[in-house]
């Protein structure tokens, strides 16, 4: 199916030729009829040569309904445009024009009418002088009498190459096998409604021009019934009369609907995808050249038009730049938009024609703060192509979701940098350099901490989610050597992952250590995931490597901490089992964090939250163990250790939780074989 708008002046003889080229009664109402003028949108189709349909959609020329000719033109990717040849070039026909070039309507043809009245000819030199400097372009033109039925046969034969042009532009509801870039991609539904009534039976039945995407019968959409949505069900659907399981756009529908009392769904609704729009009140846009210098004269509000929707827009002007003016709309009613979008923007009090396309560039703009913020969004939004990409996006609002990006009308996504965030490369380049600061900075204010909070590092970065914290840390593929065939690759962070922070310069390495994000100590060789485990592989050493892959620098505790570590230090030279009891670590001002904080920084081993032995105690106690005859008792061990209970029993655990020694039944233990 092809879909056409007639456009023109009044009574230039717009029905008359839909008329005459369907045998079918464009003017709907009985009043239309008796005036002999039409008033709303008329619905008429005609078969082409190849059998495919071609449907008009008539529009009235009367320039009090200028609203009804935008709400039949809005999604309609081409237009008749009709000229009198006795009635010449007229104050409506330059309105019309400048609707279709508002809304950069390609696809188009020129009919003179009423050629039996006067000679065509001049009124089609003046006409396709104006076309020409529109969107339209060079459009092929035919003169014709509706009277005589002259050059009829010449028109249907032209609107088949019309046709023709439409369907190799994907601007068909027919399929265009010879561009599979244009079939493959389906966009997603949004059904401008311009009818709406009940059918006996049937309940609530409404048509529109679906410009693109396809609606199928069970399909559920979203009513854009202002200021919300609501779920309907399709329960049947026509395409020109005809019964359908399925309609492709562009093409004209008509949709039974459950789940929406009558009388709800209106013209300037939309029926929408879920998901797939952004209704938006707020956006920004860029407006044709027409209206540059003429931005002192726009009033604070004029009236936006898309689809067959029309509400109230106020204005505000962000500037301009290079012949092209950028404003921020905020509209009475919100709509369903994609960046991209072309609208239409009118002010019906001005005196002259005025009426301006404008692209959304947009559809969600963050809010124009600070001082110069207008001055800023226009330099940005001046270097957007149209429609803009998720680059452009991304640049102004620097971490987006896949779902707000698809919301935006954006088909290419750049891969997430965390489940489904997409970031701007830029920014988060300078979040990956910001990251380790914002820990150092943490980690200064209080020494002894375990380390920063993953929260605390999303706050201290301004971000959505934590999850993007864990993203930070990762390393950045782009600076990590690809994989070898020893070095398996390095998957998503799971748990105490430590990785590289990439380099312009140098920065600090962060880790990630059970929800806290510590400095790694020297930013030295690369040190990968695998290489940790390679060794902590190794049982002997697993419980000091653990700390040593994450230790800070001794130099990192505070030095009251340091000195009172290093006279335990010098207690346990003499005896390195015997720990300091809670009295001696009262009197040296160590508590289980200060101990937990010396730990972490590779200088006292804590085998239990009060009580610590010198690094390399477990090892000389697996060395002590194993001259004993295994398996051994506490009693044994405690004895070859020359310690108390109360330092064997956690010791002998923490061994076994470092898999040196092994449990057996009945109090006994043994060294496990190396
Ligand atoms: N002689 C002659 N009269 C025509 C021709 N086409 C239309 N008319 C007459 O022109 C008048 C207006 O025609 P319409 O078809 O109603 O014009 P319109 O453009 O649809 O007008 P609006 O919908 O009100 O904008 C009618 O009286 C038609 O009979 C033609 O080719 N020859
Ligand atoms: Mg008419």
């Amino acid at each position: 199916m092809y879909v056409v708008a007639t456009a023109g002046h009044v009574d230039h003889g717009k029905s008359t030729l839909v008329r005459a080229l369907t045998g079918m009664e464009p003017d709907r109402w009985a009043e239309e009829r008796r005036r002999g003028m039409t008033i709303d949108l008329g619905y008429a189709w005609m078969a082409l040569p190849d059998g495919e349909k071609l449907a008009f959609v008539d529009v009235p020329g009367h320039e009090r309904f200028v609203p009804n000719m935008l709400a039949g033109l809005g999604p309609v990717p081409a237009v008749l445009f009709v000229v009198a040849a006795d009635g010449g070039w007229m104050p409506q026909s330059a309105e019309h024009l400048a609707a279709v070039d508002a809304l950069a309507v390609r696809h188009g043809l020129l009919v003179v009418t009423r050629a039996d009245l006067a000679d065509p000819e001049p009124v089609t030199r003046v006409a396709l002088a104006e076309i020409a400097r529109t969107s339209l372009g060079s459009v092929e033109a035919v003169a014709v009498s509706a009277v005589t039925g002259a050059g009829l046969d010449d028109l249907r034969a032209t609107l088949a190459r019309l046709a023709a042009a439409l369907r190799g532009s994907g601007m068909s509801g027919t399929d265009a096998p010879d561009i599979p870039e244009i079939s493959q991609y389906v966009p997603p539904v949004r059904l401008w409604i311009d009818r709406s009534f009940t059918v006996r039976g049937a309940g609530t039945v409404v048509t529109g021009t679906l410009p693109a995407g396809t609606v199928a019968n069970g399909q559920e959409l979203l009513l854009t019934r202002r200021p919300d949505v609501q779920p309907v069900r399709v329960r049947g659907l026509q395409a020109l009369g005809e019964p359908a399981e399925r309609v492709t756009g562009v093409a004209r529908v008509a949709l039974n609907l459950r789940g929406v009392p009558t009388g709800v769904p209106q013209r300037g609704m939309a029926l929408i995808e879920p998901g797939r729009w952004t209704l938006t009140a707020e956006l920004d846009v860029r407006l044709t050249p027409r209206a540059a210098g003429l931005q002192d004269k726009f009033p604070p509000e004029l009236l936006l038009h898309v689809g067959s929707a029309r509400t109230q827009a106020r204005l505000r002007l962000l500037g301009e730049d290079s012949g092209a003016v950028y404003v921020r709309l905020r509209l009475r009613d919100p709509l369903p938009l994609h960046a991209g979008d072309r609208v239409l923007l009118r002010d019906p009090g001005a005196a002259g024609l005025a009426i301006y396309g404008a692209t959304v560039l947009d559809p969600a703009p963050p809010p124009l703060g600070r001082r110069g913020a207008a001055a800023a969004a226009v330099r940005e939004l001046a270097t957007w192509p149209d429609p803009p990409s998720a680059a452009d996006l991304l640049r102004r609002h620097r971490l987006l979701r896949t779902a707000t990006l698809t919301a935006m009308g954006i088909t290419e996504l750049p891969p997430p940098v965390a489940a489904d965030w997409h970031a701007d490369p830029a920014h988060w380049a300078s979040l990956r350099a910001e990251l380790p600061t914002a820990v150092a900075a943490f980690m200064a204010k209080d020494e002894l901490a375990v380390g920063m909070p993953l929260d605390a590092a999303r706050a201290a970065l301004n971000l959505p989610t934590r999850d993007l914290i864990a993203a930070l840390v990762t390393p950045d593929p782009a600076s990590v050597p690809p994989p070898t065939s020893e070095s398996p690759p390095t998957g998503p962070p799971t748990s105490d992952v430590e990785a590289a922070v990439p380099a312009r310069g140098r920065y600090p390495r962060v880790a990630i250590d059970g929800g806290y994000l510590r400095i790694v100590a020297e930013p030295g060789p690369s040190r990968s995931k695998a290489g940790a485990t390679e060794r902590a592989s190794s049982a002997q050493t697993q419980a000091s490597a653990a700390v040593a892959a994450t230790s800070a620098p001794a130099a990192s505790l505070p030095p009251r901490v340091a000195s009172a570590v290093q006279t335990v230090l010098n207690d346990l030279a003499a005896a390195p089992f015997a720990a300091p009891d809670g009295e001696r670590l009262r009197e040296l001002g160590l508590d289980a964090r200060a101990l937990a904080a010396a730990a972490r920084a590779g200088l006292l081993l804590r085998i239990a939250d009060l009580i610590v032995l010198a690094p390399g105690a477990d090892k000389e106690a697996a060395r002590v163990l194993a001259e004993l005859p295994q398996p051994f008792t506490t009693s044994q061990a405690r004895q070859a250790l020359a310690t108390s209970r109360r330092v064997a029993i956690p010791l002998l655990e923490y061994l076994d939780r470092a898999r040196i020694t092994e449990r057996l039944p009945g109090d006994l233990r043994r060294l496990r074989p190396r």
